[in-house]
């Protein structure tokens, strides 16, 4: 037992000697410390066969072997780390001299969100709040609360997503729902504007789409007059496109306002003098607008015979096209990086 314990430490400096590997030097140790059938344990199992001076003597043996034999398996260890973080340093150095790695493509607003932020900042400026809807609507809000009953003939002029099994409930067609909750939420006088996602069952082509945004503008106080809403809305073209830009008003039937127009801008491409974006109209229809209607008043929760006001609905993805010369509106949607990358 002697002998076989004084080899051990040769057998193991000639094993760990051969290992290059952290993987190789774990199945030496196994071999030798391996509680099942490791050398060593093989021995110091054979330690209980012997008593008295003799097993205390080899027990002393065996632990100085044993404490050798680990200092041998842990300076092969530290060896075998500082080779590996050796490897590490030579192959993953950084590199001075390898070409630069193009950054990652930065990415913008929306050229809709720029211009909705324009006018927020536009109307916030003239003590305007934001307003937030929803975008699955009842069609108490959508339609009914809009002085436009069930069967109103006007409720064709928006072709509409109702939810199968919800009859009740509809993608809104429009920003004007909020008018009616906006009241009942905040009482009068109020200035709002609602920037906003809406929903018709359109067949689309250059100039319309299923999924569009609007921008809603209600306005009601006492002795609020036409001429508060034309200047309003002048003042906003000028802004957005230019102090030269004119508007023009026509007559134009929403069931809630009384009287309606719809609003029209001079083209932004040609000045007015007529092309292939504004048809050769020289004028681009932007908004519908108009004095509240007293009913829509009422359903606001708001007395008509103290307070009156105007509102106002423009096509966002309209006012786009307009300031950029853009010749169909479903370039928005389209996700090509080629589009929005010039924004
Ligand atoms: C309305 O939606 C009314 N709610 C506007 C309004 C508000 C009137 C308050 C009076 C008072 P209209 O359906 O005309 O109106 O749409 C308003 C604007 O949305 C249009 O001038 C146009 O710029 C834009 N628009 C309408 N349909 C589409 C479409 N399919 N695709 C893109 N833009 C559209």
């Amino acid at each position: 037992m002697n002998v076989e314990i004084k080899n051990l430490k040769h057998k193991f400096q000639q094993a760990i000697d051969e290992v290059n590997d952290f993987i190789k030097l774990e199945e030496v140790y196994q071999l030798f410390f391996g509680r099942k059938s490791g050398e060593l344990t093989e021995i110091m199992k054979n330690l209980k066969e012997l008593s008295g001076e003799a097993r205390k003597e080899m027990g002393k043996l065996i632990n100085e072997v044993k404490t050798e034999l680990e200092d041998i398996y842990s300076k092969k260890k530290v060896a075998l780390q500082a080779e590996s973080w050796k490897n590490i340093a030579t192959t993953e150095a950084i590199d001075v001299t390898q070409p630069k790695i193009p950054a990652t493509e930065v990415g913008h607003m929306h050229p809709i969100t720029q211009i909705q932020q324009q006018i927020e900042q536009f109307f916030i400026s003239m003590g305007f709040m934001i307003v937030d809807g929803p975008e699955l609507e009842s069609d108490y809000y959508n339609f009914t609360a809009l002085n436009m009953p069930p069967d109103h003939p006007a409720r064709d002029m928006q072709d509409t997503f109702y939810i199968k099994g919800h009859g009740d409930w509809v993608m809104r067609t429009q920003t004007s729902p909020v008018q009616v909750r906006a009241m009942q939420d905040y009482g009068v006088p109020l200035r709002m504007l609602v920037p906003g996602r809406v929903f018709r069952n359109e067949a689309t082509d250059a100039r319309h789409e299923h999924t569009f945004y609007q921008v809603e503008g209600m306005v009601v106080d006492r002795n609020i007059t036409f001429g508060d809403m034309k200047g309003t809305l002048e003042a906003l073209a000028k802004h957005l496109y230019g102090e030269e830009t004119k508007m023009r008003l026509r007559p134009k039937l929403y069931p809630f306002v009384e009287p309606g127009v719809n609003g029209e801008v001079t083209c932004y491409l040609c000045k007015g003098d007529g092309c292939r974006v504004c048809k050769q109209t020289g004028w681009l229809e932007i908004f519908g607008a108009g004095m509240v209607h007293p009913e829509v008043l009422k359903a606001g929760g708001v007395d008509p015979e103290e307070f009156g006001g105007f509102a106002f609905g423009l096509g966002l993805n309209r006012l786009v096209m307009l300031k950029y010369g853009i010749e169909d509106i479903r370039h928005f949607m389209s996700g090509d990086m080629r589009f929005l990358g010039q924004f």
